[in-house]
């Protein structure tokens, strides 16, 4: 057994020559040999020059050797450390790396790290308004062009964006994530709060609304524009597992004075009023 394994290796050397099976056998032995050779040769080398050269960031026959941030990502060593790996999408962090974009977003690479943006519109995002108002209690407003905040009488908002955790990557680290809401109606301050429950845009109502969060989540001024509402640690909770059923505006009633605030919703007729949820994550 011993012995014949050391004739066997060499027989299948030996019988190289005879059949097409055999030529390929000898001829990858002979390349395997030849660069065995070589590479022992080029290893000799290579050390050589990483010794007597790491100075110029040159390195042996194996490639170029570059510094952190830059890739040699076309094997092409006449043009050195090409590419840089900091910030190139088909190249991030090394070479080969690409970030892919999210469905509905677009793809970045930053510091090395592959991440990107989405923007969820009103298509991926329900909304409506409920009201304490006599018989408005039992009524859904989820097809309405408004969503409104007040505290006399009551009115609260509800939004979510259902999809919005399926749509990231998995384990991604939350940028930003910033809602952004159109007032058209100054009012009292608004509380945002998590909610706890699930809800139907079509169906929910005063009557029926889901439970909240009792710790604030954000707060924002509610004068009229474009108002950017940072949910950044919210939406990072729900990337990390925390059921996502969207957040609950309430007015401030240490400022009830102040009146209800009024926004376009989600069936506004002009697309660029609708809310949005702007998502920017880096991988992990
Ligand atoms: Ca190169
Ligand atoms: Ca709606």
């Amino acid at each position: 057994m011993g012995t014949g394994g050391g004739p066997g290796g060499a027989g299948g050397a030996a019988s190289g020559g005879t059949s097409t099976g055999g030529a390929s056998g000898a001829a990858s032995g002979g390349v395997g040999a030849a660069s065995s050779g070589g590479a022992g040769g080029a290893a000799g080398a290579g050390a050589a020059s990483s010794g007597g050269a790491s100075g110029t960031g040159a390195g042996g026959t194996g490639g170029v050797a570059c510094n952190p941030g830059a890739g040699d990502c076309d094997g092409d060593v006449s043009n050195g450390c090409e590419t840089h790996l900091l910030a190139t999408l088909a190249h991030c962090g090394a070479c080969g790396h690409e970030c892919v974009a999210p469905v509905g977003g677009v793809a970045t690479c930053g510091a090395g790290r592959c991440g990107g943006t989405i923007t969820f519109g009103a298509a991926d995002l329900e909304d409506t308004y409920i009201s304490d108002d006599g018989s408005e209690k039992s009524q859904n407003f989820g097809a309405s062009t408004k969503i409104l905040v007040d505290g006399d009488p009551v009115y609260r908002t509800l939004l979510q964006v259902p999809e919005l955790v399926t749509r990231l990557p998995p384990g991604v680290v939350i940028q930003s994530a910033t809602l952004q809401l159109q007032c058209f109606d100054t009012g009292a301050a608004v509380q945002v709060f998590r909610v706890l429950a699930p809800w139907s845009e079509s169906s929910v109502a005063w009557d029926t609304q889901p439970a909240r969060d009792a710790v604030q989540a954000a707060y924002f001024t509610a004068s009229v524009g474009m108002r950017q509402v940072d949910l950044t640690a919210l939406v990072q909770l729900w990337v990390d597992g925390t059921p996502n059923y969207g957040v609950i505006l309430l007015a401030d009633g240490g400022l009830l004075s102040g009146g209800g605030s009024d926004y376009r919703s989600s069936e506004y007729s002009d697309a660029a009023a609708r809310p949005s949820l702007v998502v920017t994550f880096v991988e992990p």
